[in-house]
């Protein structure tokens, strides 16, 4: 076997990755919970033995930084591996704080694999994945998933709860300041970076116990102040990373409003200016429509599975 394709999806953390205990290996500064979102999703084929590297990007030969990221993270799990043809597609935008390195990583790296002739454990996949790119070993597990160390580990399968994520798409195009740019900045030059260390464990723990209680305003809860721990994180580094846009807090105050009419809905924003809205799936619709005159547009996600081979 020396082809093979996977699909993985993107995930969005409840309590969020952001600083690196150690750069080169990429371990984590702080815990981690995050849920993976379907129908969004990367598929990925690898072809090893081609006559000279390539890597695709939809139709198109990748950008060149995007190509040498994929071929960096094979020769790293692959040393002295033959020359490879990668394809890559994405059904959602790239670089905007929409999680796509999760996806992306994690199907290439179970591409690759298949296409070896491994069949490694989920437990090492996402060691692997966590490589190329840390949020990429939470979208191996899929479903509900908590990384503390080497590799993430499955809280609760996606059917566990039938939760939805509402994407306000506020602004398009890709970030200014990458995340693991702005990961180090923060953690160089925020005062705010020792307490942002100390709150991690404890904000992992309340999410994975709410999680496991199904308990949605206590993840909500853990989830907002993880959010604004992070960014306050990043507004106080210097020079400051403001990925917020005005139509970002706007979003924010519409979410607080429908919390003040009864609709239970929190708020998450990663690396950019979107905003995730988590609510009861039945209440997903009530949530895009009170976003849709804010918002570029809204996408409801839905609980999505682990990263996994395709034909
Ligand atoms: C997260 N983010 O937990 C956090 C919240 C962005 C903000 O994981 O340097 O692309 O490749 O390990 O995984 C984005 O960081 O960073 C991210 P690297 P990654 O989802």
């Amino acid at each position: 076997m020396s082809v093979a394709s996977a699909v993985a999806h993107p995930n969005i953390a409840v309590v969020k990755y952001w600083g690196k205990r150690d750069v080169a290996a990429n371990l984590p500064a702080v815990p981690s919970v995050s849920l993976a979102l379907g129908p969004w999703h990367t598929r990925t084929q690898v072809r090893w033995g081609a006559d000279a590297d390539a890597v695709r990007f939809g139709a198109h030969p990748a950008p060149p930084a995007f190509a040498a990221k994929a071929l960096a993270h094979l020769d790293r799990l692959f040393p002295g591996r033959p020359r490879c043809a990668v394809e890559t597609t994405n059904d959602f935008p790239t670089g905007a704080g929409l999680a796509s390195s999760a996806s992306g990583f994690a199907a290439l790296t179970v591409a690759a694999a298949a296409a070896a002739g491994l069949d490694p454990s989920p437990d090492t996949l996402s060691r692997w994945a966590r490589l190329g790119s840390g949020s990429a070993s939470r979208s191996i597990p899929g479903g509900w998933a908590a990384w503390w160390d080497e590799a993430a580990r499955p809280i609760a399968p996606p059917e566990w709860w039938p939760v939805a994520m509402v994407v306000a798409v506020v602004a398009e195009g890709e970030k200014a300041v990458g995340s693991t740019a702005g990961m180090q900045r923060s953690a160089a030059t925020s005062p705010y970076w020792p307490a942002w260390l100390s709150e991690g464990p404890a904000l992992a723990r309340e999410a994975e116990d709410a999680v496991r209680a199904r308990d949605l305003e206590r993840l909500g809860a853990a989830m907002e102040a993880s959010t604004f721990q992070m960014h306050a994180t990043m507004h106080t580094a210097r020079p400051p990373l403001i990925y917020w846009q005005p139509a970002t807090v706007a979003v924010l105050h519409a979410a607080a409003a429908l919390r003040q009419r009864g609709v239970g809905a929190w708020v998450t924003m990663d690396a950019g200016p979107q905003v995730k809205v988590l609510c009861l799936a039945d209440d997903a619709p009530t949530v895009a429509a009170a976003l849709a005159p804010i918002a570029l547009r809204t996408v409801t996600l839905l609980p999505a599975g682990g990263a996994r081979r395709v034909p």
